[in-house]
């Protein structure tokens, strides 16, 4: 661009055509775990079909899952940002409301 000729054939730094890389402020967003928790009525079955479906386990992780979660009390379904964690614990009371099921999901920060 234009060169601001403080004196004859001279640059003004700030002028010049020089490239600077500036790097955009980037942060890693934080990461939230989606829980499942026990209760004594929900079928495992229902369970199972529900860790496959909206977290796209393999039937046997979803059992391993879903029996980790009946014996301890609470399981980890997968991590995801904060949007993304909200909408499937939605997702997860919205299936079991629709069977009438009292199955609860809960999102904690890592
Ligand atoms: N405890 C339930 C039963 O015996 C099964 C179950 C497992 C329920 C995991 C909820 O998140 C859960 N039918």
């Amino acid at each position: 661009m234009a060169k601001k000729n403080n004196k004859p054939g001279r640059f003004d730094d700030q002028d010049a055509d020089v490239a600077v890389k500036s790097r955009a402020k980037t942060k890693k967003p934080s990461m939230y775990k989606v829980l499942m928790l026990n209760d004594d009525y929900t079928p495992m079955e229902f369970v199972v079909n529900v860790l496959e479906r909206l977290f796209g386990m393999s039937v046997d992780e979803a059992t391993r899952v879903m029996f980790h979660v009946h014996q301890k009390g609470v399981g980890m379904c997968g991590v995801f940002t904060y949007e993304v964690a909200e909408t499937k614990v939605n997702q997860v009371m919205e299936m079991a409301r629709r069977e009438q099921h009292p199955l609860q999901c809960a999102i904690e920060k890592e």
